[in-house]
């Protein structure tokens, strides 16, 4: 007895002294290494083996353990009241912890206590994800992006489930199952997956132009991002994050690997409510978020994380733009239906980081032992608690909006300006971004026959007018290279020492640099981790070709038994068409000539190769510098060509 009520004292103790107590997501870890196995009512067993009436004879029924394993796999799979359906929208994401710190007490604008104190860490859970694709598909489809965040505050939950664009494509939630429907797979053929390339979607946004302003951020780079870790969120209805770092490659490995390097990406949250052109309201910073560790395990993180816009807190409330209400309304269904029961708010990554107390009982899967007899409310048996908690005790605080009007369908006439901000938005990113979008356009309807959708009349109410902060162009340049990917082409017979200086001079700054050769493994003292095969130009924010014997060189440009498909030469092509920065030296500077860069880039012209971001030199040393300033400016807008007939 005396020891029970000690270890009582003592966790008391500790929860008074550590700062974030409970964090039902630690405490729900398993670590099953090392460990013996047993059945799930803690029984050891021999899992190889079923139980059978002699060498060849049949499986008995008694084999409780077979029946226990096969179950539970064949429920997990096949049974959909066990099996999580994926989202229906929003089915393909990644999870990643970290925590928010406010800059300061922002106690003028909010009672929201975790925008309070610069000391107190929250801890935040992260969802990104792809709107229309299902669990399964490909990362870097043309789509909006999800950036859903929940922040474990002292006083609950608030899930900020906010998408990486920031207006919406409809303006009432009515509208959503339409949207959804016209982007989705087309029902009778299921294609295609993930992405907006095709007729109905077009179908669609051609008839709903209230959709035109967030088709152009679509058709944007903001519909093709390079990496989770470079893209700004929006709550779309209240508040807005902005990023701060930078970075590469396909979506989930890119942020794992990341996080697991210690290069935790960081975004500050800001606050502009709809979509309020910066030039008029700057966009005011309240704190920074910073992910810094991966999940466990994605299905009980990633997969079973229920983010709802009314997981709120003191100190934060809602509008009444008809979209908002409409996903007040939509999620706690998605939610109940998704994870089939009402307790799903019980599972760690769902828990809230202070007390859960109320008269909510029962349900499947209740994991709560609650004492007592009182589950209701008013009581004297309990003393009226779980007591109510006023606003100025503490209590949530309703903002007392004043409402009036008649019941009707129908909307106040500024809701049909459905082209200014489109053209605001297309006005204010720079021409090589209008070209992508133009671009963008051309494919997508491309994908779209037969629409017949006439132009839309008066489309230029903003001609003139600009706007700051929506080119990512312009946005402030990283100050260093840090996890910025290049790769080092290679076979053998090239210039390993040049190689490795220029291996350990990015490495050195913070970048992530692979070899990429004919075979994995070793070549010539050099470690290969990539080959022609397994990565391409994509992957990667800048090549540089070391120089060689002859012969390397002549392997690489030009022996296609080796390379059927001439990838050294592609993987060169494919980065000078995409803006981005090759560097050779010496020899090296054949493999460009073999992927026919234009032959002015070879007149060792230095200067004229800064600006077009292909920097030749006789050294790897020498280019450096050059080579490190070129993939600090990302890329050569110059290189790619502009369409005169672009403009809107
Ligand atoms: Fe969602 N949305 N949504 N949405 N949404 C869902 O909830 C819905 C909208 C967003 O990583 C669903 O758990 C309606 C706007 C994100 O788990 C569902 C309407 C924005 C995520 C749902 C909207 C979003 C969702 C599907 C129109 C940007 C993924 C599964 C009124 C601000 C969250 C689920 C995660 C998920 C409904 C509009 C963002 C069906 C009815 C606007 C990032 O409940």
């Amino acid at each position: 007895m005396k020891s029970i009520n000690l270890i009582i004292l003592l966790s008391t103790l500790l929860s008074l002294c550590v700062s974030d107590p409970i964090d039902p997501v630690k405490e729900a870890i398993v670590v099953d290494a090392g460990t013996q196995e047993t059945t799930q009512f803690g029984t050891k067993i021999n899992n190889t083996d079923s139980l059978q009436a002699g060498e060849r004879g049949p499986t008995l029924l008694q084999d409780f353990f077979l029946r226990e394993k096969v179950m539970h796999f064949a429920d997990k799979l096949t049974n959909p009241k066990i099996r999580i359906p994926e989202r229906v929208v929003h089915a393909r994401g990644v999870g990643a912890h970290g925590y928010f710190q406010t800059y300061k007490n922002w106690s003028s604008l909010t009672a929201a206590k975790f925008l309070q104190d610069p000391n107190t860490k929250t801890p935040v859970f992260v969802r990104f994800s792809t709107v229309l694709g299902s669990k399964g598909s490909p990362d870097t489809v043309r789509d909006v992006r999800g950036f859903a965040t929940r922040f474990y505050t002292q006083e609950g939950l608030w899930d900020l489930v906010g998408n990486v664009i920031a207006p919406f494509f409809i303006q009432d939630a009515i509208k959503f199952p339409d949207l959804i429907h016209t982007a989705k797979p087309e029902p009778d053929r299921e294609v295609p997956q993930g992405g907006t390339s095709h007729c109905t979607a077009y179908d669609f946004f051609s008839q709903h132009t209230e959709s035109a302003h967030t088709v152009m951020w679509a058709l944007s780079g903001r519909g093709l991002v390079k990496s989770f870790r470079q893209v700004e969120g929006f709550g779309v209805h209240t508040m807005r994050l902005k990023r701060l770092l930078v970075d590469i490659d396909f979506h989930r490995n890119d942020l794992y690997n990341a996080i697991e390097n210690g290069d935790f990406p960081e975004y500050e949250l800001g606050d502009a409510t709809k979509i309020i052109p910066e030039s008029i309201i700057p966009v005011q910073i309240l704190g920074k978020m910073t992910l810094n560790r991966n999940v466990e395990n994605f299905f009980s993180e990633t997969e079973q994380v229920t983010f709802h816009l009314g997981h709120i807190v003191r100190g934060i409330t809602f509008t009444d733009d008809p979209l908002l209400q409409g996903r007040l309304f939509s999620y706690t269904d998605t939610q109940v239906n998704r994870m089939n029961n009402a307790n799903y708010m019980q599972i760690p990554i769902n828990v809230p980081h202070n007390p859960v107390h109320n008269n909510q009982r029962d349900g499947y899967s209740q994991h709560r032992v609650f004492k007592g007899k009182v589950s209701y409310f008013p009581n004297k048996l309990q003393d009226n608690t779980p007591a109510v908690v006023s606003e100025k005790d503490g209590g949530y605080l309703e903002y007392p909006e004043k409402v009036q009007g008649r019941e009707q369908r129908g909307k106040h006439g500024k809701f049909f300006d459905h082209f200014s901000q489109a053209q605001l938005f297309y006005n204010s990113i720079t021409t090589a971004e209008q070209q992508q979008v133009v671009d963008g356009a051309r494919f997508e309807i491309g994908k779209s026959t037969s629409l017949g959708a006439e132009p839309p009349k008066d489309l230029y109410p903003n001609a003139n007018k600009t706007t700051v902060n929506l080119s990512i162009e312009n946005y402030p340049r990283p100050k260093n290279i840090k996890t910025k990917k290049v790769a080092i082409l290679t076979a053998p017979g090239i210039d390993v020492k040049e190689a490795t200086a220029m291996f350990n001079l990015l490495g050195g700054k913070g970048a992530y640099v692979d070899f990429v050769g004919l075979k994995m493994g070793d070549q010539d003292g050099l470690n290969i981790t990539q080959t022609y095969i397994t990565t391409a130009s994509v992957l990667y924010e800048a090549v540089y070709v070391p120089s060689g014997t002859q012969e390397a060189f002549d392997k690489l440009a030009s022996d296609t038994s080796a390379f059927p498909y001439d990838e050294p030469a592609s993987f060169i092509f494919d980065t000078y068409r995409h803006g981005k920065p090759i560097a050779a030296s010496g020899l090296g500077a054949a493999l460009l000539k073999a992927a026919r860069l234009p032959s002015y880039l070879f007149e060792n012209n230095f200067q004229d190769q800064k600006k077009h971001g292909v920097i030749i030199h006789e050294k790897s040393l020498k280019l450096g510098q050059a080579f490190e300033e070129a993939i600090l400016k990302q890329r050569f807008w110059i290189r790619l060509p502009i369409d005169p007939n672009a403009s809107m």
